[in-house]
């Protein structure tokens, strides 16, 4: 927490980056957090817009679109298509990577975003959020190629999420820590509000779909079963079933949050490049850990745009435990 200071998340870029990023990269975590108002403001209008329900289309994922989701996504786009900072996008609303118009300059970083994950939430005012991932171009002389899209999260440049819940929040890391910011709705500023964000060394929250817990494995049964006999912290059970909110509450309190694999979803539901990766890093960054059950996720090479992957995020040893009771599956 600051020192009463009021701190906004321009400043605090400007001020904190260093000086081999303060052009590009900060104009872009500023853009983003530009966005965020925008889709902040929609989504506190969304009982009140005729913008709750499907867009009657279906995404690439199968599901159906909401305007929402449609909405946030066409924000990002058009505030980054343009600006000379990017070199591609991908989206999990759209198929296929988004290559910057030729009639724009291009420039070297690349962003990775879901625009509204959670998004089964929208129409009952609950929580969700926007993650994002930000790479440099693999060749920086080409105008951006699928190869710049799938890059492994270990070489992510900063990575960060926006949560729309009881206050809109921003959370990012460049590498140098996690930092979060709370938007003030009455200046339309993001202030610093959490600097320095750690993971709790005593976790208090495990989250999981319990409803899929006749499909687990033996191996992820038995890791359910000793998370809720642990004696030494006593560990209660939270799951919201909207990512960001999910991860959000056990970085604050400290806790495991995960989406396993099961013969119904053999590569879990979580998608490894705008979803997975990011909120890892963070992680990381925070004293924190994200497996997919075997390893890193930030070591994991994607091989497709929305690859979907198993996830174990939070307190270290608590997923290293689970790595542990799932390698005895292997
Ligand atoms: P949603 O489908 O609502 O966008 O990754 C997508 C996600 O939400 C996560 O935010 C959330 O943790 C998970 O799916 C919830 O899935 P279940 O309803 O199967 O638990």
């Amino acid at each position: 927490m600051t020192n009463n200071q009021i701190i906004t998340i321009e400043r605090f870029l400007l001020e904190t980056q260093p000086d081999y990023a303060r052009g590009d990269l900060t104009a872009l975590l500023y853009d983003l957090a530009l966005g965020a108002k925008i889709i902040a403001a929609q989504t506190r209008r969304a009982g009140l817009l005729d913008i709750l329900g499907f867009a009657d289309n279906v995404n690439v994922q199968g599901e159906e679109q909401r305007k929402l989701d449609v909405f946030a996504d066409d924000v990002i786009v058009r505030l980054n298509d343009h600006t000379g900072r990017l070199c591609a996008m991908v989206s999990e609303e759209r198929e296929d990577w988004i290559p910057i118009p030729a009639k724009y300059t291009k420039g070297s970083y690349v962003l990775v975003y879901d625009p509204l994950d959670g998004s089964s939430n929208i129409d009952t005012n609950i929580s969700i959020g926007t993650i994002f991932g930000i790479y440099h171009a693999v060749d920086e002389q080409q105008r951006g190629r699928l190869e710049d899209c799938l890059q492994p999260g270990r070489d992510l440049v900063a990575a960060g999420y926006i949560l729309y819940g009881t206050s809109t929040m921003l959370v990012y890391s460049a590498g140098q820590g996690v930092h979060g910011f709370t938007l003030d709705p009455a200046w339309g500023e993001f202030l610093l509000s959490h600097e320095g964000m750690r993971i709790p060394e005593t976790p208090t929250y495990f989250s999981f779909n319990h409803a899929a817990a006749s499909h687990w494995s033996e191996e992820m049964k038995q890791y359910i079963d000793w998370l809720q006999h642990l004696d030494e912290p006593v560990l209660t059970q939270r799951y919201i079933g909207s990512m960001v909110a999910d991860f959000h509450r056990n970085l604050i309190y400290g806790g495991v949050f995960g989406y396993p694999s099961d013969p119904r979803k053999p590569d879990g539901k979580i998608r490894l490049l705008y979803e997975a990766a990011p909120l890892a890093f963070i992680a990381e960054q925070a004293g924190g850990y994200g497996s997919d059950g075997s390893q890193s996720l930030l070591d994991m090479q994607p091989t497709h745009i929305h690859q979907r992957v198993p996830v174990f995020i939070g307190n270290r040893y608590l997923v290293e435990k689970a790595e542990a009771f799932m390698s005895a599956s292997s």
